[in-house]
């Protein structure tokens, strides 16, 4: 494995341009908007920018339902505001990677409206699309946003495949017609200069051909669906990578629901020549119980060390590469929900950056979460804009759930939690725009801003900064071998990152009160260097290694 691939070091950050920044007033942000913030970027440190989808879309699933891949959204911009972004990006030595969307496309895509009228249509085959079972949808499959996955079009007489909203159709890709089509957009994009590309949902692609029914059968601990990681999945990403990826000096990440230890080996083995990278979730459901997303619960601590270790180690041992990272638009921020956004804001944000950047693979930082954004703690239904989030508004309300009750859920759950507008400031809307917000500003807005932080030494932004150089000065964090200490242990996360002759050691205390270390003898006798740690004076390192409120230390020994 070459350990020296630029995006091995890297620190990526997601933009959600529609909460971004907004330069026309319209209550949307922008292209010019991210052009504006490119001085924060660098100098926070950040090395790829990932831009979530910004092409032509009704905006059903906020640009995860794309319309034209060749145009942008008209309410981000034009094709010249994009490749001026990209442009002012690259003279800042930054990359750029974007959003590939191709499991599906919007239903107002040229290509569905043309599949749509009849079973000879040109672009008919560009779908899937199945007869009626009895007087039902042609298999039992359920959409990841709420009921079936199956719509029925009237002048075909024969239902479509949407895993995810009805206007967003599932793509054929055992039709080679359509894998052609995604490849020479993709190369339309390299060939504008983009450095590399998020593939959503990808391990999705490939369907059983038989259509089996949902028997249940497979785990429904994660969510998993017999459709993940499909039958021909690597085969198509292996195709991909030899027709496009491999021409360019590319960066790709997988987005990998519900998908396996062993499969994301497969994805990133870089002797496979598939993916870079992927994102697995399994360390973001242990606030799921049972796999049951809608429901309010605490996050299952232990299990939560159990996941990131195993993933660390089998990956390492497999060769392949993680995406590290807590949050990102379709998650609830990290600080609300495994930190404390109240009484330990600062120093529960610092731990947890510090307890996922130390580990191994690429970082990525969702915009916000660099100062500390947190859930917006919506009272009404009202306030919510998130497709999957009113789905299932409207099937719990059909479910009998009282009204209190989903407003609790969707308070911890929603994927809006993340979607509200970056806080740039204390003027109105902070700062991110004079018109009106496509959906409200989180009210701590005055307090938690960029601008503050940015003005505070202490700030988390800097603290942040501080770990993405830290990445760069120190190899044992790209190489270094994974382990952890403390299972068992009820409220302290600690692992060491182990070289040659040198090891990090990474003390994480994940609760509100004072808690004990007990380190490893053999460590305490090693020469150490405080990295990083979010109190003044933090304890030295030595048998007993107390620990205040969501401290956490990082110690370089040899
Ligand atoms: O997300 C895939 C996905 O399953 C997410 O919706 C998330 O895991 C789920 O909401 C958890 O309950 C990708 C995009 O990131 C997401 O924004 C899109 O809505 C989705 O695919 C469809 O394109």
């Amino acid at each position: 494995v070459d350990m020296n691939e630029w995006w091995r070091k890297s620190t990526v950050y997601q933009i959600y341009p529609k909460s971004f920044n907004d330069t026309t007033g319209n209550g949307v942000g922008d292209l010019q908007g991210i052009i504006e913030k490119l001085d924060y970027l660098k100098e926070l440190g950040i090395d790829v920018i990932w831009l979530t989808p910004v092409y032509t879309s009704p905006q059903k699933d906020n640009g995860y339902d794309i319309a034209d891949y060749y145009d942008i959204h008209e309410e981000y911009g034009t094709m010249a505001d994009f490749e001026q972004l990209l442009g002012e990006t690259h003279a800042r030595g930054m990359k750029l990677i974007m959003d590939l969307v191709v499991n599906h496309t919007s239903t107002d895509h040229e290509w569905f409206q043309n599949a749509k009228t009849g079973k000879d249509a040109r672009y008919r085959d560009f779908y899937i699309w199945k007869e009626a079972r009895g007087d039902g949808p042609p298999t039992n499959w359920q959409s990841k946003f709420g009921g079936s996955a199956w719509a029925y079009n009237e002048a075909t007489n024969d239902y479509y495949l949407h895993l995810f909203d009805v206007s967003q159709a599932d793509l054929n890709w055992e039709n080679e017609d359509v894998r052609r089509h995604v490849y020479d957009m993709m190369d339309f994009w390299f060939d504008k200069g983009i450095d590399g590309f998020r593939l959503d949902v990808i391990n999705l692609i490939s369907k059983d051909q038989r259509f089996p029914n949902d028997d249940g059968s497979v785990a429904p601990g994660d969510g998993r669906k017999f459709y993940t990681d499909g039958p021909r999945v690597h085969e198509f990403l292996h195709e991909m990578n030899q027709e496009v990826l491999t021409k360019y000096d590319s960066m790709t990440v997988g987005e990998m629901s519900s998908t396996t230890i062993e499969d994301c080996i497969l994805y990133t083995r870089p002797d496979r020549q598939e993916l870079s990278m992927t994102f697995n979730f399994h360390h973001l459901k242990v606030d799921y119980p049972n796999g049951e997303k809608w429901t309010v619960a605490d996050f299952d601590f232990r299990q939560l060390k159990e996941i990131l270790s195993e993933w660390q180690v089998r990956m390492h041992a497999g060769g392949g590469w993680n995406a590290l990272f807590w949050c990102n638009h379709d998650q609830p921020r990290v600080v609300s929900r495994y930190g404390n956004d109240m009484t330990y804001h600062k120093q529960s944000a610092k731990m947890l950056a510090a307890t996922m950047h130390m580990m191994q693979g690429t970082p990525y930082i969702y915009q916000g979460e660099e100062f500390g954004m947190t859930n917006p703690h919506f009272e009404d239904i009202s306030l919510y804009r998130d497709v999957e989030t009113l789905n299932i508004y409207e099937q719990l309300k059909r479910d009998g759930v009282a009204e209190a009750e989903i407003l609790a859920i969707l308070k911890q759950k929603s994927r809006d939690n993340s979607r509200t507008p970056v806080q740039w400031n204390a003027e109105r809307h902070a700062g991110f725009t004079t018109g009106t917000p496509w959906i409200d500003v989180s009210r701590n807005y005055a307090e938690i801003n960029a601008e503050r932080a940015l003005q505070d030494p202490d700030s988390i932004f800097y603290f942040y900064q501080k770990l993405i150089a830290l990445r760069k000065q120190y190899d044992v964090i790209t190489t270094g071998d994974y382990e952890l200490l403390s299972l068992d242990h009820p409220h302290v996360f600690a692992y060491t990152r182990r070289a040659e002759n040198e090891l990090l050691l990474v003390v994480s205390n994940f609760y509100g009160e004072k808690t004990d270390f007990i380190c490893p003898s053999h460590m305490v006798s090693l020469k150490e260097t405080l990295l990083i740690s979010n109190y003044d004076k933090p304890c030295g390192l030595k048998e007993t290694v107390s620990l205040r409120p969501y401290e956490t230390v990082v110690f370089h020994l040899i």
